[in-house]
């Protein structure tokens, strides 16, 4: 009998997400902003990757939302290179939710412009749940091993666009990029898969170039 409850109480917390992620889509959409869910690991680079597809923005406004379970660090990294950004600390939820993006939309007063969210560094939780955006950008990375299609299958069957990064240390890394790149490809048949890295900065201009494709449509 409690089993029965705890199965209808965690359906409509899915359901309640996601009809506030629809109604902060359509406000985004209105607004003229394209909005970007940026999921990977702690450390998979994903801040570093928001700085370097910023960089390279041309006549588009970016605005970043962190998130983060504490501190502020990134944050503070893309406003001292001028980039309308604030934080969410989730104090322990390992994912971002709908009604805190609704919330944190409406503090950053938007307008026409690229709206990245760089989500709580987790592969599980944040491709589970929708926060308003228009695409979700994967952050991979060699270091992390070729096996994590495999054991993450959801964060890359919802990817739009998968970044592989840190293609530095590739030299250095028993990195299966064949067996990786099998595993997307059974989950995922259309996102593009972009080797880059924070370090050389190859790749970016492909990424912003996607980017900018999507926001012109
Ligand atoms: N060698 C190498 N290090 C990187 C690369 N991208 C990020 N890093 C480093 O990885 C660490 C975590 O990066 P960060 O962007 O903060 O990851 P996040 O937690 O996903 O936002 C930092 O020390 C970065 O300098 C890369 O392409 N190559
Ligand atoms: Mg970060």
């Amino acid at each position: 009998m409690s089993e029965n409850k705890e199965i209808e109480i965690l359906l409509s917390v899915y359901d309640k997400n996601e009809e506030i992620a629809a109604l902060t889509n359509t406000k985004l959409t209105n607004s003229g902003i394209y909005a970007i869910n940026v999921m990977g690991a702690p450390g998979a680079g994903k801040t570093t990757s928001l700085i370097e597809i910023v960089k390279r923005l041309n006549n588009v406004t970016p605005y970043v939302i962190e998130g983060d379970i504490e501190a502020d660090f990134d944050t503070k990294t893309l406003l001292a290179l001028g980039v309308k950004a604030i934080q969410i600390n989730t104090g322990g939820a390992c994912h971002l939710d709908s009604p805190l993006i609704d919330k944190a939309v409406e503090d950053l007063k938007l307008s026409n412009g690229v709206l990245f969210i760089e989500n709580i560094g987790n592969l599980v939780c944040p491709a589970e749940f929708m926060i308003g955006e228009h695409a979700k950008l994967l952050v991979s990375t060699v270091t992390e091993g070729s096996d994590k299609p495999y054991k993450y299958p959801l964060a890359f069957e919802k990817a739009d666009i998968i970044l592989l990064n840190k293609c530095d240390l590739l030299p250095y890394v028993d990195f299966d990029e064949e067996f990786f790149m099998k595993g997307v490809r059974a989950l995922n048949k259309n996102a593009p898969v972009i080797k880059v890295s924070g370090k050389t900065e190859e790749g970016f201009d492909e990424v912003v170039s996607w980017i900018m494709e999507k926001v012109k449509k």
